[in-house]
């Protein structure tokens, strides 16, 4: 009686799924919904993730090696189940299962809610990372918060974004497991006493951190990392004097009021807000993680002078940046080491990554919301101050001032390693941000290019493309992604090239079937330009939406014209306080509707704007994209994730010298790289030029009349914030950065009319992206930062 069996891995996974459905899912297969086979296939290809993730957890124990924390206040996984499908080569045998029941395993996958625990770069940088750690057998573990609501889910009324909550929990989800031993008691408030010679922290107020793990595992199951997600949860959960006294909210107080601190994602990637909720958020998680960390050193060496040779302890941005002053509480409060030895001994264990120079971004808090919430932590950093200060008494940067703390300058001083996230941020942050700390302290900034997992963004992304890849040189590339190089040479080949194009254009029709469900029509033999990303002045969405209304006025004189037909595709978030940032959004969409309905030209021209961008989406768009749109201004954007992506995926990119753009542009090659507006040092002389803008506008007749337009209320509103601001001060140049953008996006036309040519250029875009793998950047974090050592099972 096979069916009364447990399902365990050694069956087939066709047994396997067929079991779940019925005990753990309670289903037979003639009323088993769509959820129930997404969670039936879960289960079941969870099941074969147990075996190498204890193997994996017991040969880091064994090897006694070191061990990488990944600290972070995002981690932007989104759908699990094609990763670990892929990862475990089971594709085929899930498609087969499928087919044969007359269901579709995409649709099946595509079932699965999109976990959206980040906000944009810094937390999808973060989950690429969890998976290359599994596939290079780097020993880590993520730390996070497992926020009930992940990012708001985005619709438009009238074209102005509305916010959603985003319920990702309250649907079924099959990878986490629940650690109710694995619990710490996490304080705020209260006082420091003086207990002889102990100093003592007595808050008072305490929650409960408690642990849910999600197994990582890596290509071909080679390897399986822990991300461990923490959730607040009440000391005491019910209030029963109060409910018996028929005060039936207050009673249940104490319990909301805790779990408030996991309830959401602060859906701001570049200023915080709800200071004080934020701060005790991410103090949660640092502080649970530290307990952790240091629970599982104990248990295996009891000399903590080792704990910078075995923990290595990475800081996403600032947002852990307290686990500086909190791992030295715990090692002079708690463990009785010297205070200079416990920063010695913290600065060994922990690196810290920036992610952004934009002022708004770097983290301060006021000493007097530091001192309530953490008063110790407030003496630590004072302490940590004053020796940095007796260091160097001519130093020109304070940890504490303004009345504020600067989070910046902590991570930075007690971090061994400060890294940028692209050649250029990193230079740039030794020049502007960190200068007067890179000069006292050298050779502390290194720099690591981000990079993207090929697991994701192209075998699970682009089939299409992966097999045609697969066909032509094997599957090495997958985990050795520069051996995409050995395709160049299939750039000359017209056959290659048919192929190459035939897979680009099916990715094409997808996604205009895709657009077309959701009213719009589009023509999938029409130009596909993307642009990406949270929406945000210095990316300049504004910048595309200008030229394509400039274009579309060209288009109307002339009709007949020679048009290159085009679909201008944009996607993304605006934070809900950014109110300029909602305004392009609302432009966009007002322009969109002007000129999708034009009879004259709305076979030439299409502007799409779908909603709620989030990962899924981006795997959508990405494969079929021809154009990728990398327009900040230049020394904006720190390095840029998406344009990887784009390039691994053959689309060409019209872009800034900015961020990794200077990397791709080099690899790929100047002349497959459409190159426009100034540098970094251009823009900055740039803002001097009194009246730049108005300058700039005058000077280009294309541009003033686009803006005449929109003045001129031809797209419903007169955005009048919006003209405004680029005719003031327009301190993100896009207006001086028109002219130069409108020119390479014509020679970037007449460059896709050559289609072997354009084609050509495609691939060899995609055959020398290889070193944009994720894979690099985390063996370059282990030999620069992490000093840690990759196993195998
Ligand atoms: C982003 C940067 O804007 C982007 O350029 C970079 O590629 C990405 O990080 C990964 O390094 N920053 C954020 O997403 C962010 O939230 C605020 O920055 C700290």
């Amino acid at each position: 009686m096979k069916d009364m069996t447990i399902p365990r891995p050694g069956d087939t996974l066709a047994d396997a799924i067929r079991q779940h459905l019925k005990f753990s899912l309670g289903k037979s297969s003639d009323v088993a919904t769509l959820t129930d086979w997404r969670m039936a296939l879960s289960l079941a290809v969870r099941d074969r993730i147990v075996d190498p993730w204890f193997a994996s957890t017991r040969a880091a124990y064994d090897k006694q090696g070191k061990r990488v924390y990944y600290l972070s206040m995002e981690f932007l996984i989104g759908r699990l189940l094609e990763d670990a499908t892929v990862n475990l080569g089971l594709m085929d045998e899930v498609t087969e299962f499928f087919q044969s029941r007359g269901l579709d395993a995409r649709k099946v996958m595509q079932d699965e809610p999109d976990a959206a625990l980040g906000n944009g770069g810094l937390g999808r940088l973060a989950a690429c990372f969890l998976e290359s750690m599994s596939t290079v057998g780097c020993p880590a573990y993520g730390y996070g918060i497992r926020y009930e609501h992940g990012l708001f889910r985005q619709s438009f009324d009238r074209g102005r974004q509305m916010e959603g909550p985003e319920d990702w929990l309250t649907e079924a989800h099959a990878w986490e497991y629940e650690r109710t031993e694995a619990q710490y008691r996490i304080g705020f408030g209260g006082q420091v006493k003086q207990l002889g010679d102990r100093t003592v922290w007595q808050p008072a107020e305490t929650v409960l951190a408690r642990a849910y793990d999600t197994p990582m595992i890596g290509w071909q199951g080679r390897w399986a990392n822990t991300l461990r997600l923490w959730s607040a949860r009440p000391e005491t959960v019910f209030d029963l004097g109060r409910f018996n006294a028929g005060d039936y909210y207050g009673a249940a107080e104490p319990e909301n009021l805790a779990r408030t601190i996991s309830r959401v994602l602060y859906p701001d990637d570049t200023t915080e807000d709800g200071k004080r909720l934020r701060l005790k958020q991410e103090f949660f998680f640092t502080a649970a993680s530290l307990r952790d960390i240091l629970r599982r050193f104990d248990s295996e060496y009891d000399d903590l002078k080792l704990l910078p040779e075995k923990v290595a302890i990475q800081l996403n941005d600032t947002h852990p940046a307290i686990a500086g002053p909190e791992l030295v509480r715990l090692l002079v409060d708690e463990k009785g080491m010297a205070f200079e030895d416990a920063v010695t001994v913290a600065q060994g264990c922990l690196g810290y990554t920036n992610h952004t120079l934009l002022p708004e971004a770097l983290e301060r808090w006021s000493v007097k919301l530091m001192t309530d919430l953490l008063p110790r932590h407030m003496q630590i950093i004072e302490m940590i101050d004053a020796m940095h200060k007796n260091a160097h008494p001519d130093r020109k940067v304070e940890m504490i001032g303004g009345g504020d703390v600067q989070m910046g300058p902590i991570a930075f001083f007690m971090a061994h390693k400060v890294n940028g996230v692209s050649a250029l941020h990193t230079e740039l942050m030794k020049e502007t941000v960190f200068a007067e700390l890179n000069r006292l302290h050298p050779n502390r900034i290194v720099n690591e290019t981000n990079g993207i997992t090929p697991r994701r963004w192209v075998l699970g992304a682009n089939p299409r493309l992966s097999r045609l890849v697969t066909d032509a040189i094997g599957d090495g590339w997958v985990d050795d992604l520069e051996r995409l190089q050995e395709i160049e040479p299939l750039a000359d080949d017209s056959s290659f090239r048919d192929a190459y194009d035939a897979a680009k254009r099916a990715n094409k029709a997808d996604l205009a079937a895709y657009l077309g469900q959701r009213g719009l029509s589009v023509d999938p033999d029409a130009m596909f330009d993307v642009q990406i990303k949270r929406i945000h002045e210095y990316k300049r969405q504004h910048l595309n939406i200008l030229q394509t209304i400039a274009l579309w006025q060209e288009m109307k004189d002339a009709p007949q014209g020679n048009w290159l037909p085009q679909v201008k595709i944009f996607a993304g978030k605006a934070a809900p306080g950014y109110v300029f940032a909602k305004e392009i959004i609302h432009l966009i969409n007002a322009v969109a509707e002007v000129i999708n309905a034009d009879p004259d030209t709305s076979h030439l021209l299409k502007v799409a704007y779908p909603a709620n961008y989030n990962v899924s989406l981006a795997e959508r768009l990405i494969p079929a994209a021809e154009v990728s749109q990398q327009i900040s201004t230049a020394g904006k954007e720190a390095s840029g994730t998406g344009n990887m992506k784009f390039a691994l995926n053959g689309a060409l990119t019209i872009g800034t010298l900015d961020g990794a753009n200077v990397e791709i542009r080099e690899l790929v090659g100047a002349e497959n790289f459409f190159l426009f507006g100034m540098t970094a040092p251009e823009v900055v002389a740039r803002r001097e030029v009194a009246e730049h803008a108005k300058k700039a506008i005058a000077a280009d007749p294309r541009l003033k009349r686009a803006m005449d337009a929109i003045e001129a209320g031809i797209f419903g509103e007169r955005f009048p914030s919006i003209i405004e601001n680029l005719m003031g001060h327009d301190y993100f140049c896009v207006t001086s950065d028109f002219s130069d953008y409108w020119r390479a996006s014509r020679e970037l036309e007449v460059a896709y009319r050559d289609r072997a040519e354009w084609t050509r250029m495609a691939i060899l875009n995609t055959a020398r992206s290889g070193w944009f793998s994720s894979d690099r950047t985390i063996r370059g974090y282990m030999a620069d930062i992490w000093g840690a050592e990759a196993l195998t099972i």
